[in-house]
């Protein structure tokens, strides 16, 4: 009866201050994201469902799940260069909740260190992830979720995700921006491998990836914050038919200077009882300002 009522969790995401201290939570999945800064604070993001969450490590992924969804992670240790150990790293994941029952991902994040330094041979390093991340979705043909694809200080790469039992999860694009998993070879060797949101038809609950200033597959605004966040809010609209529909939004902004503007125009733009949380960190293009993700129902 209980577990109709209480929420369990069934994952953490802790967003952390580089160099602090890992905490056991037990039963629970925790993923640390070494993001948090003293002006953009540390918050816990929990995934929560009705059901009683069961927790188990397969290989180097750690799951938590509960018959109809589950939460994965898996962190790719620092490297010279990133793509086979990524593609290595995906397969293991994406296979660790296939093998326990829930293959449909819809939803997913990355978080790589040192996003736009080179790696030990002059490759971008989100375009070294890039590469590996491709080569695992090529291999397993499996429908490509909503995704994020973030910075983060530390060397390393940390990848978590949501999928479930059930089929039927609709990808949706943006008919203002080319798919980013055919975004041409100007920006790297492989395509970045995301729908721009996943609806899962069950729930109406409708998961919108990390969206910037980009139209077709241009960054549009270069140094133009006002213009980035203008942009990315009609990209935003364009998905969810409607700001206000968004409940849970994180905004990602590369520099802290730029918080205090992006706070009062994210205040304006969506409503007032949506949770809104901020991250600054370096986003995937070195020329993006802002990107916004979240979820609508
Ligand atoms: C873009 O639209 C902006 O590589 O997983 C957004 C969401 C972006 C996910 C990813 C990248 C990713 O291309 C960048």
């Amino acid at each position: 009866m209980v577990d109709t009522v209480v929420p369990h969790p069934l994952g953490i995401v802790r967003h952390v201050v580089p160099g602090s201290f890992d905490t056991a939570v037990a039963g629970v999945p925790v993923v640390h994201l070494p993001v948090a800064t003293e002006a953009s604070y540390g918050f816990d993001e929990v995934w929560t469902t009705g059901r009683p969450v069961q927790v188990e490590q397969v290989g180097d992924v750690i799951v938590g799940h509960e018959g109809e969804y589950a939460f994965a992670a898996v962190h790719v240790p620092a490297a010279d260069e990133y793509a086979v150990a990524v593609r290595d790293s995906y397969l293991e994941l994406l296979n660790a909740v296939i093998g326990l029952g829930y293959p449909e991902v819809f939803r997913i994040w990355n978080t790589v260190g040192r996003i736009n330094e080179p790696n030990e041979n002059g490759l971008e390093i989100y375009r070294d992830f890039c590469l590996g991340r491709a080569e695992a979705f090529d291999k397993l043909g499996t429908t490509l979720p909503a995704g994020t694809g973030v910075g983060s200080p530390v060397a390393g790469i940390t990848v978590h995700l949501l999928s479930r039992r059930t089929r039927g999860q609709v990808a949706i694009e943006n008919r203002r921006q080319v798919p980013a998993y055919e975004y041409p070879r100007q920006y790297g060797p492989r395509s970045p491998s995301f729908a721009r949101a996943t609806r899962l038809p069950e729930t109406g609950q409708l998961f919108v990836s990390g969206t910037a200033g980009i139209l077709g597959h241009a960054t549009v605004h270069r140094d133009d914050l006002l213009g980035q966040i203008r942009v990315t809010a009609e990209n935003l609209e364009v998905l969810t038919g409607d700001l206000q529909a968004l409940t849970y939004v994180k905004v990602y902004v590369r520099s802290e200077h730029d918080l205090p503007t992006v706070r009062r125009e994210c205040q304006r733009l969506f409503a007032p009882e949506a949770s809104v949380v901020y991250v600054v960190t370096d986003l995937c293009r070195a020329e993006l300002l802002v990107e916004i993700e979240g979820v609508a129902v």
